[in-house]
């Protein structure tokens, strides 16, 4: 069975444990403490962060973009990459552009360096929800999850307030019981 090095606490983390519910894959999740990270993390990972995944057969990934890719490309039922080219690369670039387009801003706000960036994020991305149901275009998919956690973590944390685009499109991410079951993580945190 494959493992998951992960903490709940941890967004980039959440994309690998969506995508992995969302395939139905069984691993083992093993819960590093941030704060207090065990010598041996460092070998599965120079930088020693969250998520990695490993397999038995030896193979050690960091990076949750290019984990979230290579469970697409292993196990590619249900798809999470657009059917459509056109769409396909556009959520490409959604993942790419993830610090311009949200995370730089949060982990402003977070430090507390001021909400303005991130407010300006978020009326971006109810500009773009208000055009298509998804990020990409109209199917839900890698660049949805590759939002989602700072989103859901953002309304705990941050008190959020979402435009209606975009709290509808939460709203429907939730309903998919991977996005629900990292809600239930966010929330117990
Ligand atoms: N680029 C990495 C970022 C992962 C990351 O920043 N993880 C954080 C937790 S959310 C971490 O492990 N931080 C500990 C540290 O930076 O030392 C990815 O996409 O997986």
């Amino acid at each position: 069975m494959p493992t998951l090095y992960t903490a709940d606490r941890c967004p980039y983390a959440a994309r690998a444990r969506i995508v992995l519910a969302e395939k139905g894959i069984a691993y083992e999740a093993v819960e590093i403490d941030l704060d207090d990270r065990p010598a041996w993390m460092y070998e599965k990972n120079p930088t020693g962060r969250v998520p990695v995944f490993e397999e038995d057969e030896g193979l050690v990934l960091p990076e949750s973009e290019v984990i979230m890719e290579y469970l697409e490309e292993r196990f590619p039922e249900p798809a999470l990459w657009p059917d459509d080219p056109a769409e396909r690369a556009l959520a490409r670039l959604w993942l790419q552009r993830f610090d311009d387009r949200l995370g730089d801003a949060y982990y402003a706000a977070r430090r507390g360096d001021g909400r303005e960036q991130l407010e300006a994020r978020l009326a971006d991305l109810e500009r773009a929800l208000e055009a298509q149901p998804w990020l990409s275009g109209r199917e839900y998919g890698l660049a949805d999850i590759g939002y989602v956690p700072w989103i859901l973590r953002g309304l705990e944390r941050l008190e959020l307030e979402l435009g209606p685009a975009l709290a509808d499109w939460l709203e429907r991410c939730s309903s998919r019981p991977a996005v629900a079951q990292e809600r239930a993580v966010v929330a117990a945190l």
